[in-house]
């Protein structure tokens, strides 16, 4: 049975420093995102954009944690409608905004989920704190908040922490990791595929693992679906483009083998800035990606 689908907007850019990724939700839509979920015979319903502050109306009072407030409240009000959707038995789909939005929609996932897993597909890590942040950008901590480090005003969102397990978390796609962030990964125990093991063992062995990872003992997976993992020739639309990433292909594959597993319960897709962007390239990638992820095939 397909479950029903929920598109959630959130045009957050207060996560990190350039502007445009507020406008990657819009960009999404653009790409005809929702027509092409109901092609695939989903019942489908877009619930509109999250309220989110612009920069130029705030202050920064925390040069490690820029935007805190701001994006404290943000990732509540996201967990909310996220928590509440798939209590209904819908599939959230949360469309960015920069990559702190997923501080809100795993901390949604895990209170309509009794225990989550984790695939977070990424060229970083996302494991800072306020301690080790080379920028105060708070898009470079979500995957940390969600293990329950960090600023308590992050990590309770929801009123708990933390969200998920490391043993039940694994990025696939790092390539740009900060050496404290690097330390923080392996005290955690969370598990890495990094472009390395994605050239050495393939595409398809690293995601058997991962799926593997996400899933056990786990009642639900939330994929965590940053562009820049992809190579940024294929996907130029992002504030943080590193070269060497995944192909189109391998890509296409990953999803592909998620749909076949039957574990997701949610997903996030974020870093789409169409500003950078050449001709909604990204922003079409992510869709075509989503597709595959809900089984579109070939024939
Ligand atoms: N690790 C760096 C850079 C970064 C993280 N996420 C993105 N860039 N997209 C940081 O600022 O934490
Ligand atoms: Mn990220
Ligand atoms: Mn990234």
């Amino acid at each position: 049975m397909k479950k029903p689908i929920s598109i959630i907007g959130v045009p957050m850019d207060l996560g990190q420093g350039r502007r445009g990724v507020d406008m990657g939700a819009s960009a999404i839509r653009y790409a005809s995102l929702q027509e092409r979920i109901a092609r695939l015979g989903y019942d489908v319903r877009d619930l509109g954009n999250v309220n989110v502050p612009t920069p130029e109306s705030h202050r920064v009072e925390n040069k490690k944690l820029k935007y805190l407030p701001e994006v404290a409240d943000v990732s509540n009000q996201v967990a909310r409608l996220v928590e509440n959707q798939m209590k209904e038995d819908r599939f959230p789909i949360i469309l960015g905004g920069d990559h702190s939005i997923a501080i809100g929609s795993i901390a949604g996932a895990t209170q309509a989920v009794k225990k989550l897993g984790v695939i977070w597909f990424d060229a970083h890590g996302d494991m800072n704190t306020e301690e080790t942040t080379p920028s105060g950008n708070i898009h470079g901590m979500p995957l940390a908040v969600s293990l329950g480090l960090g600023h308590p005003d992050l990590t309770h969102v929801g009123g708990f922490a933390p969200k998920v397990e490391a043993k039940n978390v694994v990025i696939v796609g790092a390539r740009d990791l900060d050496a404290e962030e690097r330390n923080l990964i392996k005290q955690a125990g969370v598990s890495v595929f990094t472009m390395h093991e994605i050239d050495k063992m393939g595409m398809s062995a690293v995601m058997e693992e991962a799926i593997c990872i996400a899933s056990e003992g786990t009642d639900g997976v939330h994929l965590s679906l940053d562009l820049d993992a992809f190579d940024p020739r294929e996907a130029p639309g992002v504030g943080t483009p590193v070269l060497g990433g995944v192909t189109y292909r391998e890509g296409h594959l990953a999803m592909e083998m998620l749909a076949a597993a039957h574990v997701l319960t949610s997903v996030d897709i974020v870093e789409v800035n169409p500003i950078l962007d050449v001709e909604n390239r990204t922003a079409r990638v992510a869709v075509d990606m989503i597709c595959s992820l809900l089984g579109q095939t070939v024939i």
